[in-house]
């Protein structure tokens, strides 16, 4: 239909991707092959078949056995590539990248080898790219300071930091100084907040961490109050579609609260999270929430737009795309 073809063929951007979970059952096997890493599954097949998750820390599990085969420069530098090169058939125009330096680092890659790796394939493509490096919260936030301080000979190679893995039992408070020290270094904050985890998840990640975008937030609709202020801050979030059905935040995407959020005046994005995994990249993201929900013309331009607004491009960039 018209409206599909229009969704798709706009230029868009992506705000909320973890570049590990573009990580495709072909190329894990490719890598493992390559790297001498054995696999606790006997084929493609076999590990596709293993994606049925019941909820965030099933899917981690696998997410993470997924990225153990992540070992030399050259595989950071050939999951990016083809990360890119999807967003880029996607209409992508401007994506910022979350990865898991703690993911790889306490398998001992050197951490210079998977930010350089994730940075030459982005200042290669055509896709204009940046990075935030995540702390994973179910570890240590000494583990996070020791990452940040680690990563700082490349300081210039990412924007921001960020907070995913497990949420619940993890809230933002867990990361205060590492946040705060982030913040002196002139690095954008976000966090996951408010996808399997409550509304005061998301009312410390403002108040607590000071982040500048909330990812997922889902869950702020359970507290009016949380929602007036992300509305009057246009604060945006990062909603992620396919992974909140498969993740069973929403039993069905028809059940999915986009539309309510979008109609509380919220700045919502659309964004594919772990496309590898979930089902799809951000085209496959956008179709599925028009497939179900009532949503048109405006705000399908609404949701393209909000995705450069909410971006930290600098002003001048931002404004050629908007
Ligand atoms: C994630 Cl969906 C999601 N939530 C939290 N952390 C994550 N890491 C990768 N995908
Ligand atoms: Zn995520």
């Amino acid at each position: 239909t018209q409206i599909r073809h229009i969704v798709q063929n706009m230029p868009k951007a992506e705000l909320h991707i973890h570049i590990e979970g573009s990580l495709e059952p072909e190329l894990i096997f490719a890598l493992a092959q390559r790297n001498g890493v054995q696999l606790a599954y006997p084929s493609v097949d076999a590990l596709r078949a293993a994606y049925a998750f019941q909820d965030l820390q099933s899917f981690l599990d696998i997410y993470y056995a997924g990225a153990s085969v992540l070992l030399k420069e050259q595989d950071f530098y050939d999951m990016t590539a083809a990360y890119l090169e999807r967003a880029k058939a996607d209409h992508v125009r401007h994506t910022e990248i979350f990865f898991d330096p703690q993911t790889h680092t306490s398998r001992g890659v050197p951490i210079g080898d998977v930010i350089n790796g994730i940075h030459r394939a982005c200042a290669d493509s055509e896709v204009s790219a940046t990075l935030i490096l995540c702390f994973l919260r179910h570890l240590s936030e000494d583990d996070a300071l020791a990452t940040l301080e680690a990563a700082l000979p490349y300081r210039d190679k990412f924007i921001g930091v960020g907070l995913d893995s497990s949420e619940v039992g993890h809230p933002p408070e867990k990361f205060t100084r590492v946040f705060a020290r982030a913040r002196e270094l002139g690095l954008h904050l976000v966090a996951h907040a408010g996808e399997e985890g409550p509304p005061e998840y998301i009312w410390s990640a403002l108040d607590v961490l000071h982040v500048e975008r909330i990812d997922h937030g889902v869950r702020c609709l359970e507290d009016a109050a949380l929602t007036r202020r992300l509305a009057a801050e246009k604060m945006a979030l990062t909603v992620c579609p396919l992974s909140n059905i498969k993740l069973r935040v929403f039993d069905t995407m028809q059940e999915h609260n986009l539309l309510t959020l979008l109609d509380a005046g919220l700045v919502v994005t659309i964004n594919s999270d772990d496309p590898a995994y979930f089902g799809g990249y951000l085209n496959e993201n956008f179709l599925a929430a028009f497939d179900s929900l009532p949503l048109g013309l405006q705000h399908a331009h609404e949701l393209a737009r909000n995705g450069f607004a909410a971006s930290f491009l600098p002003a001048e960039q931002k404004q050629k795309f908007l």
